[in-house]
């Protein structure tokens, strides 16, 4: 083959130049396929628990890493590893630290060894959790497992180009975030995860929003064992998806086929491909075929339980390192000998690579069982039990391999054989065990929030201020005029939702704000929960302080996955090395019917670990909670109470300035009695009933909440228990639901059983979702006569002479 003729992204090329970038990119894959090889045999020989590997898939991403620039996102899968290498961010040696599970940022700096094998990201953070700029160098957000959950973020990622580009002013203020919106976030996703809904929710939203996305799907024809027969209708995404390409007249795609093993065909393709999508703004597809995966799925299994022979001699036919390889020598590019030399050298370097990130894994380890058994010594010399001690210390040392838990545990074991001793060292090997345990502590369960000067309980509170010209107004004012205030402070802060941009919200909290800040500022969306949320993670990736709205608290459930496995985990999974500061707007509790009266707390509680969770009583508390989030770096979850819009409240004079602090609950009404623990609309329901058992003679204290997660820092509740010596705790959550989890907060982490005269009572809403109607609501919900009555009841059980049953 004439070299005059390759590909038209080398013509710009001397041929040494073009000969230079071809050996460097074979070398890249050889090195790569020899790391998956590598990899494999640790797993089964036991050195790493589990691997997953990017074999077979080397030749394309080699190809898109060519189009990757400074500035741009990847939002991709495991597979990815020669991506990560050929674009440097990630070196062989922290490739095998991650196999390791090496806990160190320094050795694993994709996730400090939490986030399994193939599991990728860039720190995006300083050290003190400040924004490293963007636009000097490339960027890859961090890899999740569940397959297609890197969709939605990517839409965001993609979407800030946009916006930044419609928004130059904005764009000149951001420049560590972007050059005028010319950044493209690549999406990398296997052929079987293009079944996953968010695959097409994502594919649609940007085929609207016309954002620069570009999406490689890696097609080897199966999702582990099911072959694509299974998975695609036609057994082709290019194929079903070519209803969205562009056309004359209308917006749209651009798709692009190639073959997982043609290097300058797929050199060229994403060249074109990525030329329009960064210039002109268009997503992207490219439909990677003929794929293949030479060892498998993953170290879990082999793939010759169901893959044809034919197959599997067709995947070694045209495995896609063998192809490049012909191409090159067919081209005259370089020699055999040449070839067989970078091969023999990447050899070379894997296995160097490998050697070093497990002597520094392994050595720090073997470091710490010095110490322990040193411990240990120094225990035994004074024990009756010497010689067990100096047993357990022996076998210590003799684990060939060992790991941070078999110090723990042989720690402990002599600790307690030596109970009740007489040992002095005894306190000083306790103190050793207890450092280790913090310092295992800060390895393995760190940052799962924020640990910067940004972390949101470092926000000072700020009063509401009102005078005698304050305002009595509808609640959604309040929350409205808070928002145009923000908007015309802080040009980073967009709004997005259903509903969100042109009428301002079914609830209007965002009316005329669209008109007066314009639409890259309160934006109407699709009706689409997973992306509205994805497009707010990769909005607060990319700088911006995105407000993302659901609806309703009912309609979470659609974003709940991406929420919980993207968002809220985002600091730990990455031990600090990213941050996505993104409000989550809604609204719920109480309105009407099975829809839209939902409260489930104890589900957003359990899966938004790593988020604040903020439950207003009123639209005041929410704006000011609003305020105190968009001074901080955290990500959260505001629910607005739903039957509150149009209730009248003040309108403080310092609106967009005051700030409730969160974790600080409010005490709404004083007693001596009994304590109320609740929050959301049902504070003013207590309240009420609160005045009918004080013509009863009995005095509650109400407590209000107002934020789940974190739970009373300051000790209210439990201070207001020592007070009353009884306590209810009040929701509109399912039985055993958030009201249990206030229970364990306040009796278990709080030591309030000890002040306890009653047993402590929970009131919920019933099992069952909310009935429509009046009588729907009043027999589903707690009401006012639920509340009284269990107050009642727990007052007779402590002095039944006082108070007699009633009914
Ligand atoms: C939501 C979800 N379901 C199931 C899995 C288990 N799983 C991991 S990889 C995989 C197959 C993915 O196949 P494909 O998308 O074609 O990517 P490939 O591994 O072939 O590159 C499955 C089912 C998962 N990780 N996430």
């Amino acid at each position: 083959m004439d070299n005059s003729s390759q590909h038209t992204a080398q013509q710009s090329l001397t041929f040494e130049e073009f000969r230079n970038h071809v050996l460097r990119d074979f070398r890249i894959a050889c090195e790569s396929r020899q790391a998956s090889l590598t990899g494999r045999k640790e797993v089964l020989t036991g050195k790493a628990k589990f691997g997953i590997f990017g074999d077979g898939k080397e030749v394309a991403q080699l190809a898109m890493a060519r189009a990757f620039r400074n500035g741009d996102f990847r939002s991709g899968y495991y597979r990815d590893q020669t991506f990560m290498f050929a674009a440097e961010l990630l070196t062989i040696q922290e490739f095998f630290a991650q196999l390791y599970a090496h806990p160190d940022v320094t050795a694993e700096p994709s996730s400090a060894g939490r986030g399994m094998n193939g599991h990728y990201s860039t720190r995006l953070l300083n050290e003190d959790g400040s924004w490293k700029s963007q636009v000097d160098r490339k960027n890859s957000s961090a890899d999740i497992s569940p397959t297609g959950g890197q969709m939605p973020r990517l839409l965001g990622l993609a979407f800030a180009s946009g916006l930044y580009r419609k928004n130059p002013e904005l764009a000149a203020k951001m420049q560590s975030f972007t050059n005028n919106g010319n950044e493209i976030a690549f999406g990398t996703i296997g052929d079987a995860s293009t079944s996953e809904g968010l695959f097409f929710e994502t594919i649609n939203a940007a085929g609207v929003l016309q954002v620069p996305m570009a999406v490689s799907v890696w097609d080897d024809g199966y999702g582990i064992s099911v072959p694509a027969r299974y998975q695609t209708t036609k057994q082709s995404i290019s194929e079903i998806l070519s209803g969205f390409a562009q056309t004359e007249e209308k917006a749209g795609y651009r798709i692009y086929k190639g073959r997982g093993w043609d290097y300058p065909g797929l050199v060229e393709m994403y060249e074109t491909g990525t030329k329009v999508c960064r210039e002109e703004h268009i997503p992207v597809l490219f439909h990677i075929n003929e794929v293949t995966q030479p060892q498998g799925h993953s170290t879990s299994g082999s793939h010759e339980r169901y893959k044809s022979r034919e197959r599997l001699d067709w995947e070694e036919e045209f495995d896609c390192i063998r192809k490049m390889r012909e191409w090159i020598l067919e081209s005259a590019i370089a020699t055999t000998e040449e070839l067989d030399a970078i091969d023999a050298a990447a050899k070379k370097t894997v296995s160097e690579a490998r050697r070093k990130a497990w002597d520094a894994h392994s050595n720090a380890i073997k470091t710490e069982v010095k110490e322990a058994v040193a411990q240990l010594h120094t225990l035994a010399q004074g024990s009756q039990q010497k010689v067990f001690i100096e047993k357990f210390a022996a076998q210590l040392l003799e684990i060939g391999e060992p790991e941070r838990k078999e110090i723990i545990i042989a720690l402990k074991k002599c600790l307690r054989l030596t109970r009740g001793e007489n040992n002095s060292a005894r306190n000083e090997v306790s103190a050793w065990l207890h450092r280790y345990t913090a310092l295992n502590q800060e390895r393995y369960s760190s940052k799962l929030y924020s640990e910067s000067q940004w972390n949101v309980l470092k926000v000072a509170p700020v009063p509401a201020r009102y005078s005698n010209e304050s305002a009595m107004v509808d609640g959604r004012e309040i929350l409205q005029a808070n928002f145009d205030h923000i908007l015309s402070t802080r040009p980073e802060v967009v709004a997005f939702g259903e509903d969100v941009g042109f009428i301002g919200g079914v609830n209007q909290t965002w009316a005329g704000l669209q008109q007066k800040h314009g639409d890259h500022r309160v934006m109407d969306t699709g009706i689409r929960e997973a992306t509205i949320i994805g497009q707010g993670i990769g909005l607060a990736l990319r700088g911006f302080r995105p407000i993302a709205e659901i609806q309703y608290l009912d309609y979470l459930a659609y974003a709940i996955q991406i929420l919980s496995d993207d968002l809220a985990c985002l600091q730990y999974r990455t031990k600090g090395g990213q941050k996505a500061p993104l409000i989550v707007s809604t609204r719920g509790h109480r309105l009407e019917g099975i829809w839209h009266s939902g409260s489930p707390m104890q589900f957003i509680l359990g899966a938004l670990r790593g988020m604040h969770i903020l439950v207003p009583r009123n639209m005041t508390q929410a704006a000011g909670f609003y305020n105190t989030l968009l001074a901080s770096d955290e990500p959260a979850l505001v629910i607005e109470p739903l039957n509150g819009y149009r209730i009248k409240e003040k309108m403080p004079d310092n609106i967009g300035e005051f700030r409730v602090q969160v974790g600080t609950p409010e005490i709404l009404e004083q007693g001596d009695d009994l304590t109320i623990v609740t929050y959301g609309a049902l504070c003013r329901i207590a309240q009420e009933a609160v005045r009918h058992l004080s013509e009863q003679g009995i005095s509650c204290e109400v407590i209000d909440v107002q934020s789940l997660l974190p739970f009373d820092l300051t000790g209210t509740i439990v201070n207001s228990i020592r007070k009353t010596g009884k306590v209810l705790f009040l929701d509109e959550d399912v039985p055993g639901g958030a009201t249990a989890f206030m229970m364990q907060q306040v009796l278990e982490k709080q030591d309030a059983f000890r002040y306890l005269d009653a047993a402590p009572r929970t009131l919920s809403a019933k099992e069952h979702r909310p009935a429509y109607g009046s009588d729907g609501d009043y027999f589903s919900k707690p009401s006012a006569e639920d509340i009284f009555d269990t107050v009642y009841a727990i007052m007779h059980e402590y002095d039944p002479e006082e108070f007699p049953a009633i009914y």
